[in-house]
């Protein structure tokens, strides 16, 4: 089959990359969002995510002439949807995005059309609640028209190449329909392309970040009872890690973005009986903020009044991506113990949360402050230098919840510094 024009649905830190990928390869895209200032931003030629190479990216889809913005979709030879599916209080789906966009494309499908849904989605959605909604159009799935499932799988951070190079899942509703997936998404992938059914793949991509979650967890947990013998986790995890068969990942203030901390929730509430393990994960990761001001508490007593230098805002390094961080909740929970709090989010200073001062630059943070709290390993703050920090705050208290620095040099430097996972100086 021959893919002229395609429909992208949802232009975010997915849908944006897929569409102008696409479109430098040579394919007509209309690149379709609901959100005004989305589709504004878009159309006035600038973008309004942050990912390294993409607005160069976005500029030569734009210039290659096969890249058109638009609110609504139209007629094409398949159509991907890529919208948010976050998750509600109650940590349910929320896949009111989804619903809508398959509703969007109903007038809009022909006979021999294919629909692909990308957005992380529970088990089953492919064939349980986008199939039963695009067969409004009176086709029918997997004989009229084609529907497969193919989970995103890239690093925010290292989108462009990932969307390329990494091995892709396509999932049919029926086989046919993941072949056909298959010859349009070989437009530009050159990792592996693996065909398989449309539940398989949504499990996949769910398992992925779920056994994300629990080797973080595991971590976190490590890093709790290292705190309780006297031992340092960071140093022990790299050593276990020398065992071929062993890779457990870093403790940290907890998982944030909108994927690990989110997905695991779609197995849980689809079989709630079945899932204790991945459950409590969730709970362990959240947990991590209340743990990291409780470590800082005590070691260095009331928080109440004390000035603090938070570093980061962003769920992970070297993005300006704030959902779901755990930083976040880190400052939040100073704020309620009464601590006054600057914050620095070098890839979003403007960014507030309310109750803290938000700083500028790391000068700014540092003025005045008593405590020191490194929350997000981008790289200005991995490599703060302890001389210069002692220099420009008053006080002299450190804790690094991300295991950078060096003990030795932060105390050379006239520090106390604490660090999440390090009983050494507890036992
Ligand atoms: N984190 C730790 N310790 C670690 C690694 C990460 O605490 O050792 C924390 C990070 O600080 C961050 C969170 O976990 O708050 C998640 O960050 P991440 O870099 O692990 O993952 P994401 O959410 O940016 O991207 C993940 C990726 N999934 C896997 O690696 C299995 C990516 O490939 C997916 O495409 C993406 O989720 C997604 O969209 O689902």
């Amino acid at each position: 089959m021959s893919f002229r024009k395609i429909c992208v649905l949802g232009l975010g830190y997915i849908g944006l990359p897929t569409a102008s990928t696409f479109a430098t390869h040579g394919i007509e895209v209309i690149g379709v969002d609901v959100n005004e200032h989305v589709v504004n931003v878009l159309k006035n030629g600038e973008i309004h995510i942050h990912e390294p190479g993409l607005r160069t990216l976005v500029q030569a889809a734009f210039r290659s002439g096969k890249l058109r913005i638009s609110d609504h979709p139209e007629p094409a030879d398949a159509f991907i949807i890529a919208v948010p599916t976050p998750i509600q209080e109650d940590k349910r789906a929320d896949m009111r995005a989804v619903v809508s966009a398959a509703e969007s494309i109903v007038p809009c499908l022909r006979p021999g059309n294919l629909v692909v849904l990308e957005s992380t989605s529970p088990p089953r959605t492919t064939a349980d609640l986008v199939a039963p909604i695009l067969e409004q159009s009176g086709l029918k799935a997997g004989v009229d028209y084609f529907l497969a499932y193919s989970p995103e799988r890239v690093l925010p951070g290292k989108i462009l190449t990932e969307i390329i190079e990494n091995a892709r899942v396509i999932g049919g509703l029926t086989p046919k329909s993941a072949e056909v997936g298959r010859e349009l998404y070989a437009t530009f992938v050159r990792g592996d392309i693996i065909l398989t059914d449309a539940t398989a793949a949504e499990m996949v991509k769910l398992m992925e970040n779920t056994y994300r979650d629990v080797n973080i967890a595991i971590a976190n947990e490590f890093a709790g009872l290292a705190e309780t013998f006297g031992v340092d986790v960071w140093e022990a995890i790299q050593t276990a890690n020398l065992h071929p068969r062993v890779n457990i990942l870093r403790p940290g203030p907890g998982v944030g973005g909108h994927c690990i901390s989110v997905d695991p929730w779609f197995l849980v509430e689809a079989a709630p009986d079945q899932t204790p393990l991945i459950r409590q994960a969730r709970l362990v990761n959240d947990g991590q903020p209340a743990r990291v001001v409780a470590h800082l508490e005590a070691a260095v007593g009331r928080l109440q009044g004390k000035r603090i230098a938070a570093l980061g805002l962003a769920y992970k390094p070297n993005v300006d991506d704030l959902r779901e961080s755990p930083a976040i909740d880190v400052v939040d929970a100073l704020i309620a113990r009464g601590a006054v709090v600057k914050t620095y989010e070098p890839y979003a200073p403007e960014i507030t949360v309310s109750g803290a001062t938000p700083a500028q630059s790391i000068e700014t943070v540092l003025q005045g402050a008593e405590v020191v709290l490194h929350l997000v390993n981008h790289d200005e703050f991995r490599e703060l230098d302890p001389v210069y920090a002692a220099g420009a705050m008053q006080g002299s208290v450190a804790m690094d919840t991300r295991g950078s620095w060096n003990r030795a040099a932060w105390a050379a430097a006239g520090f106390q510094l604490i660090r999440l996972g390090d009983g050494r100086d507890y036992a």
